[in-house]
């Protein structure tokens, strides 16, 4: 006798196409008021990755990952997130985190080897940039399944990842349990077609990403990450599906990453401009400006006001970092008191030598 085990089909969602155009069977119907808040923080997150550049090359900042063209696979789902759920990002969420109340010059500061801008002082429960791979899933499932044995019922943990990061055990682990224990975590895969110089079909054979969830007995649903409705409708779903106890979630956000790496490489070695160039039509902020002009929510004069607005933001946070890396305020060997909860005597040793070495006193 031979018959189906079981069967499975990978959903995909978009609400809004390139040109803007609304599908209306699958409108989230998001408040007028949201759209607006979303479409300045996309705007804002635009023109922090367009100063963090120019500040990069001019020599005044470290090594960075612009976040380019992906705006809206992760601002549209902190919009969608409260206060109170756990924000744990990887390192391409610059416009998540501001919208978590992280002000840009804690950006400035982490990229330029300040410790300190890991300190989010509005929200305690939005994790520090995690740059150790997959690493954060395993924190987010940890941290909502805690959440939950406290009695803390609505509280989620969303947790952000690459396309790369679903090579490493820590997504299968977190994903794995994750749904054994229907802890209420989102995973959100930003799949921007490169890890590095390595494109996406040399890192999986899968034929999506949001497949990797059936193994798991997760939800999964790929999702075009240019769009904002269609990534806030998901994310609002998954943590419904997550506050009644329903769950881990897996969303695959189809996207591209618009830029390099991070500054440090140079994507034109290894991608040709033929690929790169398209992408570039299905920039999420012109899909977002076009849908909010059919709305009536925008004009010309709004769109010149705002982007004065954020470039005054991003001018007088860029002051701040300058400043307050000159005022001797933050402390270079500040990490090593926080490595670990109690004192440890090797680390007391490499931070007195760091001490000596640096000639702090
Ligand atoms: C555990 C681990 N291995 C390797 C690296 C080096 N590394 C940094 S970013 C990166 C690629 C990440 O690609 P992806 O997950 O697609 O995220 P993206 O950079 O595209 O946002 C690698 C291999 C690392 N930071 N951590
Ligand atoms: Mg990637």
């Amino acid at each position: 006798m031979q018959k189906e085990a079981a069967t499975f089909s990978v959903p995909y969602l978009q609400v809004l196409d390139e040109h803007g155009a609304l599908d209306r069977k699958f409108d989230p119907r998001m408040p007028d008021d949201k759209a607006l808040e979303l479409y300045k923080w996309m705007v804002y997150a635009r023109e922090a990755d367009d100063r963090m550049l120019k500040l990069q090359r001019q020599g005044r900042l470290g090594t960075f990952p612009p976040c380019i063209g992906q705006e809206a696979a992760h601002c549209a789902p902190a919009l969608a997130m409260r206060e109170s759920d756990w924000f744990a990002g990887a390192f391409r969420e610059a416009g998540a985190r501001m919208m978590r109340g992280e002000p840009y010059r804690n950006l400035l500061l982490y990229y330029n080897g300040w410790e300190e801008g890991n300190v989010n002082p509005a929200s305690p429960r939005t994790l520090p940039i995690y740059v150790i791979i997959a690493s954060q899933l395993l924190h987010a499932t940890g941290i909502a399944y805690a959440m939950r044995y406290k009695g803390e019922k609505d509280t989620c943990a969303v947790a952000f990842i690459g396309d790369g990061g679903t090579s490493e055990g820590d997504f299968h682990e977190a994903l794995n349990f994750a749904s054994v224990w229907k802890v209420p975590v989102i995973f959100i895969v930003q799949n921007n077609q490169w890890a590095i110089s390595v494109p996406l079909k040399k890192q999986t054979a899968s034929r999506t990403i949001a497949q990797k969830a059936i193994a798991y007995d997760v939800p999964g649903i790929q999702v075009d990450g240019n769009d904002p409705l269609a990534m806030w409708k998901v994310t609002n779903e998954a943590l419904e599906r997550g506050r009644k106890g329903e769950g881990p979630t897996l969303i695959e956000a189809v996207t591209y990453r618009l830029k390099m790496h991070t500054t440090a490489d140079d994507d034109t070695k290894y991608r040709p401009k033929e690929e790169v160039e398209p992408w570039w039509k299905r920039d999420p902020l012109i899909r977002f400006k076009a849908y909010l002009e059919s709305k009536k929510l925008w004009d010309d004069s709004k769109e010149t006001k705002l982007w004065e607005e954020a470039k005054a933001y991003v001018s007088a946070e860029v002051e701040e970092f300058e400043r307050v890396q000159k005022s001797g305020e933050f402390k270079p060997d500040e990490p090593f008191k926080h490595l670990y909860g109690t004192q440890h005597t090797v680390i007391e040793q490499q931070h007195a030598e760091f001490r000596r070495l640096n000639g702090l006193s």
